[in-house]
């Protein structure tokens, strides 16, 4: 995977991509990461490359040309046009499922924008697919597109090792993941749960997979209308939203 990414922030996207997991893979070769600074683009003596925004309104608007070239540096080097993400808060709700998908691609390129925006004739020109990261507003594209970038990795084969793989199905069958403990086996007077010092692997993955249940209905219940449960958990899962809105009924009855 060859991450390209077109941004006025380079040194911020480099810092938290060569670091970590991410940074390993870079190393082995799995991933690379070519970071294309904008403003070596603006052709003008000050190398600005924002402007006003026509119609008035507030802000600064990034311009069309700058960014158009530090695209057309990228797209010239690789033969098939590669997929170019947009990061906006317009864009489509990034999931699991596209990080899944993207790590398919053999390139991918990532545009950061900065003040309001950039003029929209080049997003037209360029753009592929226009991606947020969730319902909030942030300063600029840098943090988006490296949650995204962090994300596709682990999906990219060798990028986890056996081990972090095999932890790393929190989203598997639309449950989350149930809550792990290493030693000691006591800590602040709590004790590890008995069921996992037994060795009785079968009754581990029983009390795992019903944590999973327990936890999803209690903090993500919109998941669970795409998990696969059988008819017992269905059950089980329709038991505890019946006890937990009994308990909330009392509680108001105090
Ligand atoms: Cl992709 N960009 C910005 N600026 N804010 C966001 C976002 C993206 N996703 C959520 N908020």
């Amino acid at each position: 995977m060859n991450f390209h990414v077109l941004t006025l922030f380079p040194e911020m996207i480099e810092n938290g991509m060569r670091t970590s997991i991410t940074g390993r893979a870079m190393e082995k070769g799995i991933l690379t990461l070519h970071t294309v600074n904008i403003r070596d683009f603006a052709f003008n003596k000050h190398q600005k490359v924002d402007d006003y925004t026509y119609g008035g309104g507030a802000g600064m608007l990034m311009q069309a040309e700058p960014v158009y070239l530090a695209w057309a540096s990228v797209a010239e080097k690789i033969e098939k046009q590669p997929r170019v993400i947009y990061l906006t808060p317009q864009g489509r709700t990034f999931r699991q499922d596209m990080a899944r998908e993207l790590a398919q691609e053999e390139n991918l390129v990532f545009l950061c924008g900065h003040y309001e925006g950039i003029d929209e004739r080049v997003l037209e020109e360029i753009v592929t697919d226009p991606v947020s990261i969730g319902d909030y507003v942030l300063t600029g594209g840098e943090l988006p597109a490296m949650v995204m970038m962090d994300a596709i990795s682990r999906m990219v084969p060798g990028v986890l090792n056996n081990q972090e793989s095999g932890e790393t199905e929190s989203f598997s069958g639309n449950l989350l993941e149930y809550p792990q403990y290493s030693r000691p086996e006591e800590w602040h007077g709590k004790k590890v749960p008995e069921v996992l010092l037994s060795g009785h692997h079968g009754n581990v993955d029983k009390w795992r997979r019903e944590q999973s249940i327990l936890r999803t209905a209690k903090w993500r219940p919109d998941l669970l209308k795409g998990a696969e449960l059988s008819g017992k958990e269905w059950n089980y899962v329709h038991q505890l939203k019946k006890k937990w809105k009994e308990t909330q009924e009392k509680n108001e009855n105090l």
